[in-house]
């Protein structure tokens, strides 16, 4: 299957955070990333007095069920030293299930397609970089232009 995901990051050293969540994303057990992004540079959204972020979005296959993959992505984090604190905190490297091919759900542990990735731009431009035809895994989505969202090259 087809999975979508979103990461973020902007303390510590950022960009060798996404390259080694991407790598460890690629270790997961049956699972290859199969497009990455450029790297854009973005403006914190929620919570503004923090240093601006390090966004990419990439697509992975998989045979994890959305549970197996959404644990995985934990797993990267906290191997990271992600350590959460508050909503919308300064993080290490955030890994976000944005959508996974044919599925829906609405739980406490998990909302796909994702909640608020159509109302974020530091989401949406690299999405329509992998995906110009403004369709992601069968869900439309806006192609946005921001000036919080800088691409400042590949990863
Ligand atoms: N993630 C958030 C909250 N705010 N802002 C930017 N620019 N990039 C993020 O990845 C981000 C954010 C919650 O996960
Ligand atoms: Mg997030
Ligand atoms: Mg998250």
């Amino acid at each position: 299957m087809r999975a979508v995901l979103g990461l973020g990051a902007n303390l510590g050293d950022p960009l060798t955070a996404l390259r080694t969540a991407v790598d460890a994303l690629g270790l997961l057990p049956h699972t290859a990333v199969t497009a990455v992004s450029s790297v854009y540079q973005t403006a914190p959204v929620g919570y503004a007095d923090q240093p601006d972020f390090y966004n990419i979005v990439v697509t992975v296959e998989t045979a994890l069920t959305p549970h197996a993959l959404l644990g995985g992505c934990f797993g990267i984090e906290a191997a990271l030293g992600r350590v959460r604190t508050f909503r919308n905190a300064p993080r290490v490297v955030d890994i976000d299930l944005l959508l996974y091919e044919g599925y829906c759900e609405k739980t406490e542990e998990l909302t796909v397609p994702h909640p608020r990735m159509m109302e974020r731009a530091f989401v949406l431009v690299p999405l329509a970089e992998l995906f110009p035809e403004g369709e992601a895994l069968g869900v439309p989505f806006e192609n946005v232009f921001s000036p919080d969202v800088r691409r400042i090259g590949e990863l």
